[in-house]
């Protein structure tokens, strides 16, 4: 059993829950060991095709756990790259790479490299009380976990540099205005909300929908004409999936398709 996380499978969706709330599911080495082994789970399962990550508590993360990284003068300093190249990276591009849909369901504030791991995933719903803060700065840090790309890429980059440098606490529902998530919605709602995405997801053509996060995360680097080539591509895959033959043959039947994820 895990220490730092709660994990479970139903109806084909996995469900991630950050547990450290006592401060704020901040990320120790233990969390990040239980967080990789989870996701290899996820990415092993054949039943999994949709992946909910949230937090218990008031807070869904606070980053790092700045009491890992409170040394005395005089003493060496932590070697950041090697935490970020061993932990924080890799479960970015794990994130980014999982072929299904990863929903992050905000329940409270998300904070340094919390955020930057809520914009890794691919629809982000939160709480209206939760908040996002690029902590960074006022640590003397850099935006780290894809923070760099994808908050130019949300928001621009006038906004993107204002949020980097300032650490302004940006709500929900601004957040929801910026175009940084997909939707802020009621406290008590968002458990309902993220599951009923995640059970509707996980019925849907799961490898069309991993392509789809390919496409779509490329666009960002590729300029058109790279991406017009990679859409041929990923059609080309698409095309040959159990579930494209079965979308259609559903609509010249005028049933509802039955997708099984292949
Ligand atoms: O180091 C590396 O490996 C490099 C990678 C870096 C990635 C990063 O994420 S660096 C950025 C680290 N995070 C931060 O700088 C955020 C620190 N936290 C905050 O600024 C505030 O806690 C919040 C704005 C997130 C929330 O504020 P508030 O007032 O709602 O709550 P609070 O009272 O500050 O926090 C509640 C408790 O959680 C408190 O503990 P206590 O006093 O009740 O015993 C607080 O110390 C603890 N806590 C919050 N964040 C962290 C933390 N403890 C350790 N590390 C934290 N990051």
């Amino acid at each position: 059993a895990y220490e730092t996380i709660e994990f479970e499978i139903t109806e084909g969706v996995a469900v991630l829950t950050l547990n450290r709330p006592q401060s704020l599911n901040s990320f120790n080495t233990d969390m990040h060991a239980e967080v990789r082994d989870a996701l290899k789970t996820v990415k092993k399962s054949a039943e999994v095709r949709c992946l909910v990550l949230t937090g218990n508590g008031r807070g869904f993360c606070a980053g790092q756990d700045l009491s890992d990284r409170n040394v005395a003068p005089g003493t060496e300093a932590p070697n950041l790259g090697e935490s970020i190249e061993k932990n924080y990276s890799p479960l970015i591009r794990t994130l980014m790479g999982l072929e299904m849909p990863v929903i992050c369901a905000v329940n409270g504030v998300a904070a340094g490299a919390g955020a930057n791991i809520a914009f890794a995933c691919d629809i982000v719903l939160a709480a209206k009380s939760a908040s996002f803060i690029q902590a960074f700065c006022k640590i003397g840090l850099v935006p780290d976990c894809g923070g760099t790309w994808s908050l130019p890429n949300l928001v621009g980059r006038a906004r993107a540099m204002g949020l980097a440098m300032l650490g302004d606490k940006v709500k929900a529902e601004q957040a929801e205005q910026w175009g940084m998530i997909w939707k802020a919605v009621d406290d008590e709602a968002l458990k309902d909300e993220a599951m009923k995405l995640a059970k509707h997801l996980a019925t849907q053509p799961t490898k069309g929908l991993a392509l789809i996060k390919r496409a779509i995360n490329a666009s960002a680097t590729n300029d058109m004409d790279a991406q017009l080539d990679l859409e041929r591509d990923l059609q080309t895959l698409a095309g040959r999936t159990d579930d494209y033959r079965e979308g259609v043959a559903a609509f010249m039947e005028k049933r509802q398709p039955n997708f099984k994820g292949q």
